[in-house]
C-alpha cells in the first residue's frame, strides 16, 4: 500500500536542496544545449533513495546518471529531479520535481512540486487532481482567440525548429497569446489548473510528461503524443495536451503541417 500522502511530503522537503546556490553553480554539460547541476543529481540522489527505502520493490527510473530505462512489468517510479533546468540555471523560479508512478502501462500518480512558488499539483488515477490541497479542473474554453498556449522548443534537437515555430507561429496567429514556460510538467499542470488551454512540443523523455499527463487527465484535460497516440514511456516522444477536446481537435489541426 502506497501512502501517496508521505510521497508527496519526501517530494517537497527536496526544498533544502533546491535552495542550495552553489549546487545550482555546478554545471555540467550533459549534451548538446543538455545541461545538469548538482541540485539535479542531489534531488535524485535523495528521492530514490527515500523511496527505496520505503518501497523496496518498486523499481525506479529517472533522468540523471543512467538510470532512464523503464521497467514496465509492475511498479516504477519515473523522476525527472529538476525539470527546467535550465530555467533553474537562470534563475527564473520556473522549475519542479516531477514524479510519476507507472504500474502495468500508465501512470496511476503523480505530484508535481515547484519550489520556488510552492506549487504542489498532484493526481491519484481515479481520485481526481489537486492544487496545493484544493480539486482543479481544466478551463472549459473553446473559442482559440481566448486560449492561452505554450509550447516547447526542443533544445535538445534543434532540426525539429522549423516544424516548431511553424505550428506556434500558425496558433499565435489564432489564440490570445502563446507562452514558452521551459517545464514541460509545469506546461502540464498549468492546463490541469485552468490557467492554459493547450502545448505541444516535439521531442521529450518519459519524465518530463509522467506525472503531468495524470495530473492533466485527472483534471479533465486531454493528453497525447502529436499524431493522437498514447504517451510512450519506454522513449520519449511528442506531445500535444489540451484543456478539452474542442481545444485538442482545434490543435491537432495545426500539428499536420
Ligand atoms: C525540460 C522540458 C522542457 C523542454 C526543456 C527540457 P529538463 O526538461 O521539460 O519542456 O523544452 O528544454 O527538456 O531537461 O529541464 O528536465
Amino acid at each position: 500500500m502506497i501512502n501517496y500522502d508521505e510521497v508527496i511530503a519526501l517530494v517537497k522537503q527536496t526544498d533544502s536542496l533546491i535552495f542550495d546556490e552553489e549546487a545550482t553553480g555546478h554545471v555540467l554539460k550533459k549534451g548538446m544545449d543538455d545541461y545538469v547541476t548538482y541540485v539535479d543529481l542531489g534531488v535524485q540522489h535523495f528521492l530514490k533513495k527515500e523511496l527505496h527505502d520505503r518501497y523496496p520493490d518498486i523499481a525506479f527510473m529517472g533522468e540523471e546518471e543512467g538510470e532512464t530505462v523503464l521497467h514496465p512489468e509492475g511498479l516504477c517510479w519515473i523522476l525527472d529531479p529538476i525539470d527546467g533546468t535550465t530555467n533553474l540555471i537562470h534563475h527564473m523560479n520556473l522549475s519542479a520535481v516531477s514524479l510519476g508512478l507507472w504500474d502495468k502501462g500508465r501512470i496511476v500518480f503523480g505530484v508535481v512540486y515547484n519550489p520556488f512558488t510552492k506549487e504542489t499539483f498532484s493526481a491519484v488515477r481515479g481520485q481526481g487532481a489537486y492544487y496545493n490541497g484544493k480539486p482543479i479542473r481544466t478551463s472549459t474554453e473553446t473559442d482559440m482567440k481566448k486560449c492561452l498556449i505554450s509550447f516547447g522548443s526542443s533544445p535538445y534537437d534543434r532540426s525539429f525548429a522549423d516544424r516548431t515555430f511553424e505550428i506556434i507561429k500558425n496558433i499565435y496567429l489564432d489564440c490570445r497569446e502563446i507562452r514558452r514556460l521551459g517545464a514541460a510538467s509545469l506546461d502540464l499542470c498549468y492546463i490541469a489548473a485552468g490557467k492554459t488551454e493547450g502545448y505541444y512540443e516535439m521531442a521529450l523523455k518519459p519524465w518530463d510528461y509522467a506525472a503531468g499527463s495524470v495530473i492533466l487527465e485527472e483534471a479533465g484535460g486531454i493528453v497525447t503524443t502529436m499524431e493522437g497516440e498514447p504517451l510512450a514511456y519506454e522513449h520519449g516522444g511528442s506531445i500535444l495536451a489540451a484543456a478539452n477536446g474542442t481545444v485538442y481537435d482545434k490543435l491537432k489541426e495545426y500539428m499536420k503541417l
